[in-house]
């Protein structure tokens, strides 16, 4: 039977009805079953060693059209349903996007599945089912509202196992439920995501809001990803979602493992447990209770093998994202891990006097790095700069006692859908241009170069991107009723919101443009200012840099005088989706973190690809986009990150000198308590960011305005010639195959996996 006959038979078992009479939303549940029974005959990826990647996130966004094209039918199904009066874009709209994750660090594993099994290994994801994600962003007066995201319907990507697993806690025992989520590779074969849900879930104990019973733990643990953790009882909730996930994930790999008959002694040969951030680190003491209480190891024995098994990825520097939970909560939740954690703990003290290495510290919390470090075999960063920073001073004293055991690893994307996806038209284009060998070898995109200098394929490149911009156009005007010029340079800011990656930098760029215009110097070319981004909820001054950006989007494009020459827009509710649509339309990527704190990014990498041009600081995989499209090619501004750590050091940065010492940053921030502002937004709100920024100002936002604003003028002043900013274009993306996730995969394995 044809693809055309097999869903005509589906939709009319379903419906009764042929593809022609469909419904969007039941094509698209016809079209899921079918790519489902499709994935069910690919065959499963074997070997004798298999990688657990464990995560509390896994950020997979919608997967219709990526299991499609790896599927290899992404193009014969369009037809299909053309031919049928249909249009796939229009179907993979119906589908909802699976919430299960933040920001990078969820995305990067869910890149990481799919480059495992497009390179042909086994492995397969941990992690949890939330039933309502992370918090669905609304905006309101101004302000960021959190709502559940309801985003499982009845037809789904999860398939039940039927596998269940006792889970013990200090209080309570409850019995989990495996659900799997099929990953195909890219015209090869199939992994999984296992994620845990528990039982006894209660998705009615939320009431308006995100607010629920933090103790219903047999009803609420799977609920929420991060649910509100600024009191104790969130603490403990997240605690019990971890060792929920960690004591299924044990249970699950040592299942596997003895099911194809290897002697658990042997299970460094057979597994490799990669942990994404400390989330997952209560595996490591988990194994080790398993082990040694029914698996008959003795604690040396079972230490040992534990260590030889796991290794760490660190996604941080950031002290107050480093994992340190009270012994007293762990002994709450999980009593049974205590006795296990002192004792690595001890082992630890009796060999290293140092206090920055022990687990346990005075104040007896728990360092949940510390008992990766210690107790696996690999820590590694996830960007060049990120990696050195981690050796030299964050983990110095790990590196020295364990040299052998750091490596980097820069962080990468897959192509699939951060290109073949999201731009079919670029792709599509690169093909006709240099051939399709760049799908399988991204390496391959170092091919356009020679086409540097082809006019016909420069315009290409550049009416590409004026197509995606007009598709963007269309499609913030529908969602955030905003009318946005195509003709204009489109500067985008996308990710989660924190100081430190300067978003608020970004808004007093935007305040002395609006001061400007008002005065007269009007912009060659009008600018389009987007930003997406949601902010933890307990994360109060990122509510106000939220709220500062709705007041001035409110302003700027509702004033007669100035909206001609630019526009501000805040979407709303910013997610995978959302990114697949905004990054293929930027001309310039917003990457201007305080040097040393971002660990790598990875928006950076999407943005390159399709072509935009980085506007941003000696940071994260920044420094490593400079390097491979040399100065020319990209705006780089801001302090390096030696100086930023010294100063912290010297702790002698004072904002308030950059203040008074800069009349156009001084007007700039005196804006955000204006009268103009004050009229649109609260006074409470942007009198605490005021405050905060003359005061405190702890990611240094004033050190490296004037220079974002002057290096920023440039690169808007150099897109006038158009025929530079073609170049610049094509030369980001020949340069963005070092950044394709399978590269970073096929290093992982190489040095840290080892899987044949
Ligand atoms: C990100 N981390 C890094 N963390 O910020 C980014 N953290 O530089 C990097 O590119 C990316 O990881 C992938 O390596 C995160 O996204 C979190 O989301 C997070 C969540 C909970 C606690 C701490």
């Amino acid at each position: 039977m044809n693809l055309e006959q097999t869903l005509n038979e589906i939709t009319g078992k379903m419906y009764g009805k042929n593809i022609g009479a469909c419904t969007d939303a039941q094509l698209y549940n016809g079209v899921l079953q079918l790519t489902k029974e499709k994935m069910a005959e690919t065959p499963a990826i074997t070997g004798d060693k298999k990688v657990y990647y464990i995560s509390m996130e896994f950020l997979i966004g919608k997967l219709l059209s990526n299991n499609l094209i790896n599927l290899g039918v992404y193009e014969e199904l369009s037809d299909i349903l053309k031919k049928n009066g249909k249009n796939l874009a229009d179907i993979e709209e119906a589908e909802p996007e699976p919430s299960l994750g933040n920001g990078g660090l969820g995305r990067l594993a869910a890149c990481f599945l799919d480059s495992i099994a497009t390179l042909g290994l086994p492995g397969d994801g941990i992690g949890l089912n939330y039933h309502f994600g992370l918090f669905k962003q609304v905006f309101k007066d101004h302000l960021q509202n959190a709502e559940k995201n309801d985003w499982i319907q009845k037809d789904s990507w999860l398939n039940n196992t039927g596998t269940k697993f006792e889970v013990a806690f200090g209080d309570r025992k409850v019995t989990s439920v495996l659900y799997d989520i099929d990953v195909v590779g890219y015209e090869n074969g199939l992994n999984k995501l296992h994620l845990f849900d528990i039982e006894t879930v209660d998705e009615s104990l939320v009431k308006k809001g995100i607010t629920f019973d933090k103790e219903a733990i047999e009803k609420n643990l799977t609920l929420f990803l991060y649910p509100d953790d600024s009191d104790e009882a969130g603490n403990l909730l997240r605690i019990y979602q971890e060792y929920f996930m960690v004591c299924n994930g044990a249970q699950l790999i040592l299942k596997e493992v003895k099911e194809k008959g290897y002697d658990l002694h042997t299970l460094p040969e057979h597994v490799a447990i990669q942990i994404n951030d400390t989330h997952p680190t209560m595996v490591i003491p988990e194994l080790i209770r398993i082990l040694t209480t029914e698996e008959g190891f003795t604690m040396d024995e079972a230490i040992d093998v534990v260590s030889r098994t796991c290794a760490y990825t660190n996604h941080t520097i950031l002290a107050e994202a480093l994992e340190k939970w009270p012994l007293a909560y762990i002994e709450k939740v999980v009593p049974q891990l205590v006795p296990i954690i002192k004792e690595l703990s001890d082992r630890v003290a009796k060999k290293y006097k140092d206090e920055k290495v022990q687990i346990i510290d005075k104040d007896k919390r728990v360092h949940m790095a510390h008992i990766d470090i210690h107790y696996g075999y690999s820590v590694n960063g996830v960007a060049a700069i990120h990696t050195e920073i981690l050796k030299q001073s964050e983990l110095n004293h790990f590196y020295k006692i364990y040299p052998e055991k750091f490596n980097n690893k820069t962080n990468g994307i897959t192509f699939r859908r951060w290109l073949l996806s999201c731009n079919h038209e670029l792709a599509a284009f690169l093909t006709q241009t240099i051939g399709d060998g760049y799908k399988k070898d991204a390496e391959e995109l170092q091919k356009l170069l020679e086409h540097k200098d082809d006019q016909a394929v420069l315009d290409a490149i550049y009416d590409i991107k004026k197509t995606k911009k007009i598709e963007l156009v269309s499609y913030i005007k529908d969602k955030e009723g905003v009318e946005l010029n195509p003709d204009s340079i489109f500067d985008i800011q996308v990710k989660r919101l924190h100081e430190y990656k300067r978003q608020q930098m970004n808004a007093l760029y935007i305040i002395h443009k609006y001061l400007e215009i008002k005065g007269g110097k009007k912009p060659s070319t009008p600018l389009t200012f987007i930003f997406g981004a949601k902010a933890a909820p307990a994360y109060v001054i990122a509510q106000d840099i939220i709220h500062l950006l709705l007041v001035m989007s409110d302003i700027i494009n509702n004033d007669p005088e100035v909206s001609p020459y630019m526009k501000l827009v805040m979407v709303e509710n910013y997610n995978v989706s959302y990114a697949e649509k905004l990054i293929p339309a930027c001309d310039i990527s917003e990457q201007i973190s305080l040097a040393s704190k971002e660990a790598s990014g990875t928006g950076n990498m999407k943005f390159m690809l399709n072509g935009a041009v980085t506007l941003g600081t000696s940071d994260g995989a920044n420094v490593e986009i400079h390097e491979l499209v040399g100065d020319d090619n990209i705006y780089i501004f801001g302090q390096d990150s030696d100086t930023v750590i010294k100063h912290y050091e010297k702790a002698d940065y004072v904002s308030k000198d950059y203040y008074k010492k800069s009349p156009v940053i001084k007007e700039a921030v005196d804006f955000i308590v204006s009268k103009e502002a004050l009229k649109v937004g609260k006074k409470e709100n942007l009198e605490r960011l005021y405050n905060e920024l003359l005061n405190k100002d702890w990611f240094m936002t004033l050190l490296d305005l004037e220079d974002y604003i002057k290096v920023k003028d440039q690169a808007f002043a150099d897109y006038e010639d158009q025929q530079k900013w073609k170049k610049m274009m094509l030369v980001n993306i020949a340069k963005a195959g070092f950044f394709s996730s399978d590269r970073t995969i096929a290093e992982y394995n190489r040095d840290i996996w080892k899987l044949k």
